[in-house]
Order: structure tokens, then sequence, then C-alpha cells
């Protein structure tokens, strides 16, 4: 054969083995990935999800003045901290696993924790660093410095503003926006808050000042502007437009949780009702998925009345299983205290609560197992169950079109304990599984010792003790269109 046909013959072989990886193993069925289901999440959502666990700091006069919400009268020459430590604040959120942190840059009250150009009622007044100081500056770039993503919240409502309440007040508003857009590195999010509107200060005029959230602020033309500066910045508020409020502030998401929500409701608006947000709803007509916030403490600023109140390291575990187990992102709020670090009652919780974490996440027992899938789309090297365990969310196992509710035997190589099962879907197909269980093989049959409804970005199961077998089956019991799942993991959680 001369070279030129040898090269033709390979050619031809190769492409020959290309289009049976491509079509099909039978020539039944076509072998590219299943079609979407469902409304599906961006590139930014995608970002966001991944993060999983992040953190607010609430921080500003009330720390000083020891209330939850300040009038908007506060002067700022209390706000003082005596010792202040980003890099102590941003360390704790390090360490006990945070991916990120958002900062109170002003709340309610208005005071700012940079130095805007447009108010006086701001850091530069106060005595802290004799007014040259930046709060904003210096959280950002100590979570740039030890690899935290940064997050702004700036509070629509102002009870300092003088216009607040009228239309000068957006340009105010938008202003600041931008300056905390431009200024301060990329954001991951900016994050809305729906409380809105009610008595203050208002630059002396102490009255009660109402808005209608769905047309005052005009949100539209606000989330442009992010979308311009920040386009990787994921925008929180009751409604999205990125993610959504869980509808409660305790962390814990709803049995079900849908990543999606029927936007065409009428009170899917920042600061409407929240109806339908603990659980999401089905099919929807958006990808919005939960951020569960919760404090550390019982209030969301720092009292030292609490201090003895600082969550326990079970109870952090309750809300981790309950939001990020649930599909969800948890915002865990530490409050700095009034010299500016995390009280050693909440670094001593947090320590404990990530060593329970890490060391139930260290072994994934079903590491090694083999599989026996009922069903799997054709061209196994690409669907298979074995990407189950490759710790990469973008492959995954798949079944046909018309196999929704498939079953997966997998033997382990030895008998293994377990109390905790760990699921993903893969995101970009939509949220596809409604329902599924997990069988253990005791005594020569298959029993049941698990079950939930929806997965989404994760679903931790947490079982009531511990099993033990070589065997474990999952069934999909219930499933809009045919699953793909990217993750499984076994795991023990030393109780
Ligand atoms: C609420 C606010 O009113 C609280 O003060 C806190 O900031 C919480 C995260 O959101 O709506």
């Amino acid at each position: 054969m001369t070279n030129r046909l040898l090269r033709t013959a390979l050619t031809a072989a190769l492409l020959g083995f290309a289009a049976i990886g491509c079509f099909s193993l039978n020539g039944a069925e076509p072998a590219s990935p299943p079609a979407p289901y469902g409304p599906l999440p961006t590139e930014r959502q995608l970002r966001w999800h991944a993060m999983e666990f992040y953190g607010f700091l609430h921080f500003t006069v009330n720390t000083f003045t020891d209330k939850e919400w300040g009038y908007g009268d506060e002067s700022p020459t209390v706000f003082n901290p005596t010792d202040f430590d980003a890099d102590q604040i941003v360390r704790t959120a390090k360490e006990a696993g945070m991916a990120g942190l958002i900062l109170t840059a002003k709340h309610h009250d208005g005071f700012c924790l940079w130095p805007s150009k447009f108010t006086e009622h701001s850091v530069k007044n106060s005595p802290w660093k004799a007014g040259q100081g930046d709060v904003v500056r210096e959280i950002g770039d100590a979570c740039r410095r030890h690899g935290l993503k940064f997050g702004v919240y700036l509070s629509p409502w102002d009870r300092n503003h003088q216009d607040y309440a009228r239309p000068e007040y957006i340009t105010y508003y938008r202003n600041q926006l931008r300056e905390l857009l431009t200024n301060y590195g990329e954001l991951f999010t900016v994050w809305f808050d729906g409380a809105n509107g009610g008595d203050g200060f208002y630059g002396g005029a102490r009255e009660k000042r109402q808005i209608d959230n769905r047309t005052f602020y005009d949100w539209p033309n606000t989330w442009k502007i992010v979308r311009e500066l920040q386009p990787f910045a994921c925008m929180f508020s009751d409604a999205g437009p990125d993610f959504r409020w869980i509808g409660n502030e305790r962390g814990i998401a709803g049995e079900p949780c849908w990543a999606t929500l029927d936007m065409t409701r009428p009170n899917r608006h920042p600061g409407g009702s929240s109806d339908g947000l603990t659980n999401g709803e089905r099919p929807g007509t958006a990808w919005l998925p939960g951020e569960c916030d919760v404090s550390i403490r019982p209030g969301w600023f720092y009292h030292a009345s609490e201090d003895a109140k600082v969550k326990t390291p079970a109870q952090l575990l309750e809300i981790y299983y309950a939001s990020v187990g649930r599909g969800c992102c948890l915002n865990l709020n530490l409050p700095p205290d009034r010299r500016g670090r995390i009280h050693e009652n909440d670094v001593r919780s947090l320590k404990e609560f990530r060593g329970i974490l890490d060391a139930t996440f260290a072994v994934n027992r079903a590491k090694g197992a083999t599989f026996k899938p009922s069903a799997v789309r054709p061209t196994r090297r690409e669907f298979g169950p074995r990407l189950l365990l490759d710790g990469k969310p973008d492959t995954y196992w798949t079944t046909p079109d018309d196999v929704k509710t498939p079953e997966l035997a997998l033997t382990l190589k030895e008998p293994v304990t377990f109390n905790v099962v760990d699921l993903r879907e893969a995101l970009p197909l939509g949220q596809r599984v409604e329902a599924f269980a997990l069988d253990q093989w005791k005594d020569g049959a298959w029993v049941e010792c698990g079950k939930g409804t929806s997965i989404g970005n994760r679903r931790l199961l947490r079982l009531p003790g511990p099993v033990t077998t070589d065997q474990v089956r999952l069934r999909i019991t219930q499933a809009a269109a045919c699953p793909a799942l990217s993750e499984f993991g076994l795991y023990l959680e030393p109780r």
C-alpha cells in the first residue's frame, strides 16, 4: 500500500469509529446528549451554584448603638472599631469553608462603610482611622488576598437620606452603586434587600415614607447598570433576577426545593410576597435558585448580649444540610464586633462545624464501586455511571430519552459504613429528577434506607443512622425527563 492509500484507509477507519461513537451503539438512537428540560441556568448562575457556602458581614453604626435597624440619625462619630482586622474576619470565613463574603456597604440607616462622594454620612466623618478608612476596600482586598470572592449589600431603603421616596433618590442610589461596582474589583454578587420604606430620619424630616416597591426603584434599569459594570455578578432579591430569597431567615430551604420559579405570578418582584420562595415552583418560567440566609447569632448585627447565643456546631450542621444539601447556597452571617473582629465564640463554633464537615466528606465510600445500571444512553464512554465518581460537574450518567426511572446498583469493594448520601444533577440540562430512593443490600434483599425529592445542584440526605453494606441501589422514582446525574457519594458523618 502506498503511503497515500495507507493514510486514506486510516482516516476512513477513524471516521467509522467516530461515527459509531457519535451516532449509536446499536444504530437505534442518536447518542447525542439529552435535550435540556425546563428553564436553564446562565453561566453566571452556574458559577454562583459552585460556591455553595459563603458569608454575610453585617457591620455599621448599629454595631456601636446596639441596634438591628438604625433610624438614620446616628452620628458618624459612633462608628469607631478599636481593633479592625480585615484579615482576621476573612481568615475566619475561609477557615469555615466559605467561598466568599458579602459586606453591608450600606444598611437601612444609610451610613456608608466607604467614603462615598455622594454623602457625608459615611466613614469619612468617623473617628476611625481619622476619617481615612474604607471598610469596603479593606474587606474586598483581604478577600482577594485569601482567595475569597467579594460581594456587596447596598440597602435600597435609606432612613438617613433626605430624598428617600422621591425620584432624586434613585439617582443617588445608582451613583452609590456605580462607585461600588467600579472601585472595588470584581464582585460575585450585589444583594438587594427587600425591606422597604417606613419611618426614618430622612434628613431631619423624621416621618414615615412609604414607597411602591414594584415601581419606585425602577429595578430593570438598575439591574442594567450591574450587568454592564459587573457582568458576572449575580443579583439577589426576593425574586432575583439571578437568585432568590428562600422565604425565611432561618437558613432552611423547603423539601422539595426547585431551582425554578414562576415569574408570571404578580408577586414576583423585589420586596414582593414570599409565596412559593421556600419550595420554588415547577416547572417554572425561570431558573432562579434559592439562597438561604441566616445569622450565626440571633441578630444580624453584633450585640454583646448575644455572646452566649452563638449557634452551636450541631445547629450549623442542620442548617448546612437544609440549605446546601437542598440545592441552595448558604449565606451565613458573621457580625464583626466593636473591635472590628469576629468574636472568639463565633470562631470556636465555626471551627468545630468545619472540622465535622471535613471529616464527613474526606472519603467517598462509593469510590472503586462497580456499577450495574438498568439503562445507559448509547455510547457508554460518554454517559456511563462511572462518571458519577469523577468529581467533575460537567460529566454525567444519563439514559435513553424514554427511560425516566432508571436504577443503578453499585457493588462496593468491601462493606462500607455511611450515613450521608450526596447527589448532584448536571445543571446545564435543567432540573429533571423529582424523586429518588436509595436501597441497601441486607440479608439477601434490597431494603430502602433513604429517599428524597428534588436534587438540583446538590442533594445531601442525612440518614437517621449508619448503614453498613457492600451493595447499594439508587432508584430514580420520578423524573420529568431522562435523569442526568453528575455525582454520587456515600459519606460517614462522625456523630
Ligand atoms: C433583612 C434586613 O432588614 C435585616 O436587617 C438583614 O439585613 C437581613 C439580611 O435582611 O431584610
